[in-house]
């Protein structure tokens, strides 16, 4: 009970008030989907709960971290926006003590995807597009997507984001790729 408190209150000193909402949107979205696709409630809810620690920190933090760590030179030459997730994976086990790969892989994959994504990877990705204070055009589509078929929202939601990039001139990194290539081949 007390480290409950502890775990919400800092995780809330990393990010500004409206990163904390967002936060928690997730972490409640995260474990509906888990009660609804079958994966562990608990684990979806506090994945979703750490999956932004780092979005709010200095980018020579972020950074910091992922040369310390050894992250691919394609990560650190690329957008910044995909730093938070690789650089939260890694922060959630030094100070949140954080040890379960099944959480921390959500973390890490939580904005860029994958090939092969776990339930609860998937779980997180979607629960980041869809909880209630996100509003973007196209969000009501996955919503409803996300109630029927976790794969087909998540494939919804990754290929208005590859979309949205390629007509900002930015960059998709190839891990995202894979995970839409995929999410749709496995479609029925
Ligand atoms: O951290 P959030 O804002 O809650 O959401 P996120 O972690 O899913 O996304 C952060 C941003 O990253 C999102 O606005 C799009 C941007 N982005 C930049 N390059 C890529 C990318 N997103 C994906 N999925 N793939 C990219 O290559
Ligand atoms: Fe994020
Ligand atoms: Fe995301
Ligand atoms: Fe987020």
């Amino acid at each position: 009970l007390n480290d409950r408190e502890a775990l919400l209150s800092q995780v809330r000193a990393q990010m500004h008030e409206k990163r904390y909402q967002h936060t928690l949107g997730v972490a409640e979205t995260a474990r509906q989907l888990a009660l609804q696709y079958g994966a562990d409630p608990d684990k979806a809810e506090l994945a979703g709960f750490l999956h932004d620690y780092c979005k709010c920190w200095p980018v020579e933090r972020m950074r910091d971290v992922l040369i310390r760590h050894d992250l691919p030179a394609d990560l650190l030459n690329g957008d910044k926006e995909l730093w938070h997730s690789f650089a939260g994976a890694i922060v959630i086990q030094t100070e949140m003590n954080v040890s379960d790969p099944d959480i921390i892989q959500a973390v890490r994959y939580h904005t860029t995807g994958r090939d092969g994504m776990t339930l609860l990877e998937k779980i997180v990705c979607v629960a980041d597009y869809i909880e209630p204070n996100r509003i973007f055009p196209g969000v009501e589509t996955i919503r409803s997507l996300a109630s029927q078929d976790l794969d087909k929202a998540l494939a919804q939601a990754l290929g208005s984001t590859i979309q949205h990039l390629i007509q900002q001139k930015k960059t998709v990194y190839p891990l995202t790729l894979l995970a839409y290539n995929d999410l749709v081949s496995g479609l029925d």
